[in-house]
């Protein structure tokens, strides 16, 4: 990991997320009483910024959604984190349940999610949830706010995601001289589909978000998706398409692609760790024997991750190629995501349904066609899935990156395993050696899934090799120095432009 004390010497880092990283519970203990418990959430991304919180002495503002989270930070929600080093400080924001309904579940993830992913038919908008998400923005902005106006060095606020389309404006309009910008980590939608906002929602969306001095996104398309949608919505806004600035209330917002990644060394040390290669083994053993391919899912259940349409190419594959049965095991390893939204519960259902209808018509005495893993899983054990598998199936019907596939091409520490990625994906643009398919065209997809399981050893191990070494040159450290390196570039260019004026 470089070093990221180097950045932000002069700076206080103010992070502003959703999630939040380190959760207390309340935990039943041995004897009956209650214990707290203390746990960072998993995902990639929290586990990235985190050292880098460590590195900077920063303040990261995020909801306390923890059982015991009220219990263990101070009357202001302030606590120093992690509980060992006490690096940095966490302040947490406590939401009412009618917040968390309008807010995250409402607009956040039934209008926001949906539209961006361009999945029309999931989109719900009610008056209520855009009143919340207004007025929770509003509720962390003044927080960030309290928190800028306490930093000892000059501040930088860092917001991630689609929660807080709002909070930049809010956050610049009290009025501190600050820095702030935004990493919007899914998909941004195109003014078409922008447009079934309501009159104004839309508006307001964008005009908050150019509350910000700089918006990453992980492609140029969704670059140039928000483009269009401020030269649709905007008319006071001035655009330089060759350079991505918007020019706006008199400042300059630039629009940059900074693509995500994984921390790479950690997962290929996952993988080739001894209790790994025990696990690789036990599982090829189990159900790659014979000739057999193993292919592999991982996901948390959600509409956009394309699993129907995996299953659906599943049953044609085994249907109109008995060859297949028999010579091709899927392991499906899904978590329950989102589940207070009935969308997502009907997923899990025609998702636990497919598989039990597709074994059923396929199984024989020696082979379950689909093996599925119904539960979150660590980190650890994921890395043995992926080193074991021969394939590993990404069918996103949009997706803003995909971690999935890159942690698959980390843990392929023997590099035989062939990817078969949607082309939808924000990772499908970037990764070269993977065999693109596209989830709505069944053929395609069926005929993707033959050529993996069919390919030659030295085509998986050519293809995976260059995807490896791809890989490695970008992890996601290497994707938060360009970004901390064009926020100073871009102070340093403002400073120079308002001495010379
Ligand atoms: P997500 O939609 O959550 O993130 P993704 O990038 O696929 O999507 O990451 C999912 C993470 O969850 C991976 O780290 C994966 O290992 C983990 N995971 C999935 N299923 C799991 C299981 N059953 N058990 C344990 N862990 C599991 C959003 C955007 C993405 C973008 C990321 C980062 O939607 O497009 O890549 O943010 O910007």
């Amino acid at each position: 990991m470089p070093d990221f004390s180097r950045y932000l010497i002069d700076r206080t880092l103010i992070m502003l997320s959703n999630r939040e990283p380190y959760e207390h519970r309340f935990v039943e203990g041995v004897a009956g009483d209650r214990a707290i418990e203390v746990r960072q959430p998993p995902g990639g991304v929290v586990s990235a910024l985190d050292p880098t919180m460590q590195a900077t002495h920063g303040v990261w503002v995020a909801w306390g959604s923890g059982s015991a989270d009220q219990r263990s930070a101070d009357a202001e929600g302030r606590l120093r984190v992690p509980p060992q080093t006490s690096a940095y400080t966490l302040r947490r924001v406590f939401l009412e349940p009618a917040d968390v309904d309008g807010f995250y579940l409402g607009f956040a993830n039934s209008s926001l999610w949906p539209l961006c992913h361009l999945l029309v038919q999931h989109f719900e908008y009610r008056d209520e949830y855009w009143e919340r998400y207004q007025s929770v923005n509003a509720k962390f902005a003044n927080v960030v706010v309290d928190e800028v106006r306490r930093a000892e060095k000059k501040p930088i606020v860092w917001i991630q995601d689609y929660h807080f389309g709002l909070a930049a404006a809010m956050i610049r309009d009290a009025g501190e001289p600050l820095f702030v910008h935004q990493f919007w980590h899914i998909p941004f939608p195109p003014a078409d589909i922008l447009r079934l906002l309501p009159v104004g929602v839309d508006e307001a969306l964008l005009r908050g978000l150019l509350g910000n001095d700089l918006i990453e996104f992980h492609t140029e398309r969704y670059a140039l998706n928000f483009l269009g949608c401020v030269a649709e919505f905007i008319p006071d806004a001035e655009i330089d398409s060759e350079t991505f600035v918007v020019r706006y209330e008199g400042r300059e917002i630039e629009v940059g692609v900074f693509p995500i990644s994984i921390d790479v060394e950690r997962y290929e040390r996952l993988a080739a760790a001894p209790v790994n290669t025990a696990l690789a083994e036990r599982l090829r053993v189990r159900y790659a024997k014979n000739y057999c391919r193993l292919g592999v899912g991982v996901d948390r259940v959600d509409y956009t991750k394309g699993i129907p349409e995996r299953l659906r190419a599943l049953r044609v594959l085994w249907e109109q190629h008995p060859e297949m049965r028999e010579r091709f095991t899927f392991l499906l390893v899904a978590t329950p995501s989102r589940s207070e939204i009935s969308a997502y519960r009907d997923l899990e259902e025609e998702m636990v349904r497919g598989v039990l209808e597709i074994n059923a018509q396929f199984r024989t005495r020696t082979w379950t066609p689909i093996v599925l893993i119904h539960e979150n899983v660590s980190a650890e054990l994921l890395a043995g899935v992926y080193r074991a598998a021969d394939l590993c199936l990404v069918s996103s019907l949009q997706d803003g990156m995909n971690l999935v596939a890159k942690e698959f091409v980390a843990c392929q520490v023997e590099e035989r395993g062939v990817l078969v990625l949607s082309r939808f994906t924000g990772a499908a643009e970037e990764i070269d050696g993977a065999v693109l398919i596209n989830p709505f065209n069944l053929e395609g997809f069926v005929e993707g899934i033959r050529r993996a399981v069919n390919m030659s050893d030295g085509e998986r191990k050519v293809r995976m090799h260059r995807m490896r070494t791809q890989l490695r040159a970008r992890t996601i450290f290497d994707w938060l120095a360009a970004i901390l390196l064009r926020t100073e570039e871009i102070i340093a260019e403002r400073a120079r432009k308002t001495g010379a004026a």
